[in-house]
């Protein structure tokens, strides 16, 4: 295992690649946001919170909660992007956050509300899809990978190519997302996961196709049911998903591809539309506090960006080592060539 301040150093290395200036500070000039709204309606990615945070939240401050998930970044976006969804806190992964910044989707957040931001580890400010931290705060961080039952499958699987094993057809499933299918086939022949390169791109989606004959399904976080009940023997999952499944079965492992994966993440961010912004400005600085990130961190087995809560976490993940994080690349926003992956998918899911 890594010490804290190697990971901070290696980590800062690598996130350091994609800032475009660095910026620890908060802001200046936080608009007025007027009195508690007595409502909060937030909309989350599953199993991503503690069960007791809402409840504790709504207790303290009266406001009525109303708490939707979501299973893909596509459906966040679409939802923001198709307008009055009625939300005033969503959690767009890294390379989200660039696109609804730009469709002008979110508001400036105002930090003078924010008192616990100084909680936050200044490795996780001024990066680069927010390089001003002006639009977000950083909720929690992980990684994509494989999870799998070592007592069904006697070799662990160290690569991406595991998914074109006929053995195991059947028995696996890819996220339903096509950032983490199409850039698992991109890292399997030595490509970015950011790649914009058609002739890349073209042999990423045959891998898919070959891969998708041996598939169960694509799914993502409800994938954990099946892993647990042995229907499925082997999950493309984010580390925290597979630690959540493995509490109820222990024979459930996790591993990072030698190709390398996805590091991401994921953040608070209040949409401009949002009915009552004071109220989830109030949530923001609520889940700031140690102790309540802790309980995040503990529950969905996430990586807390909360330098105050480290200590309280029951089993934190553990920092990435070196040769790791140079396996790790964090998702882009794909610009113009969005569409593009968008069609290949398609042609995948369809295929
Ligand atoms: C939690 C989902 C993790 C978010 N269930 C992936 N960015």
């Amino acid at each position: 295992m890594t010490t804290r301040r190697e990971f901070l150093g290696y980590a800062a290395a690598l996130l350091g690649a994609c800032r475009r200036s660095r910026s620890e500070t908060i802001p200046a000039g936080s608009a007025e946001l007027g009195p508690l709204e007595p409502e909060l309606n937030i909309y989350n990615w599953s199993d991503y919170i503690s069960p007791g945070v809402v409840p504790g939240f709504e207790k303290e401050f009266g406001v009525r909660v109303t708490y939707d998930t979501y299973e893909s970044s596509e459906e966040l976006v679409a939802k923001l992007q198709a307008g009055a969804a009625g939300y005033d806190l969503v959690v767009p992964t890294t390379y989200a956050v660039t696109a609804l910044v730009e469709s002008g989707l979110l508001a400036k957040l105002s930090p003078s509300y924010l008192g616990n931001l100084s909680n936050i580890a200044p490795l996780f400010r001024g990066l680069a899809h927010d390089p001003e931290n002006a639009y977000t705060v950083p909720w929690q961080w992980g990684m994509t990978g494989i999870a799998w039952r070592s007592d069904h499958i006697a070799d662990a699987p160290e690569s991406w190519s595991v998914y074109l094993n006929r053995a195991l057809a059947g028995k696996m499933t890819m996220l339903d997302d096509e950032r983490d299918v199409i850039g698992a086939f991109l890292r399997y022949r030595g490509h970015s996961l950011n790649s914009v390169d058609p002739a890349e791109l073209a042999g990423a989606k045959r891998d898919a196709i070959l891969a998708k004959a041996n598939l169960k399904a694509y799914l993502s976080a409800p994938v954990k049911g099946q892993l647990i009940a042995g229907d499925v023997w082997l999950a493309q999952l984010w580390n925290g998903d597979a630690a959540q499944a493995r509490k109820e079965q222990p024979a459930l492992s996790w591993m990072l591809p030698e190709e390398g994966s996805s590091l991401w993440i994921d953040s608070l961010v209040v949409p401009k539309a949002a009915p009552h912004p004071r109220a989830a400005h109030e949530f923001i600085n609520y889940t700031l506090r140690p102790d309540i990130a802790a309980a995040i961190a503990t529950a969905t087995g996430y990586g807390s960006p909360n330098q105050g809560a480290m200590s309280l976490i029951e089993n934190p993940v553990p920092y990435p080592g070196p040769d790791e994080l140079a396996r790790l690349e964090i998702q882009k926003d794909l610009g113009r060539a969005a569409e593009a992956w968008d069609r290949i998918w398609t042609e995948i899911k369809t295929a």
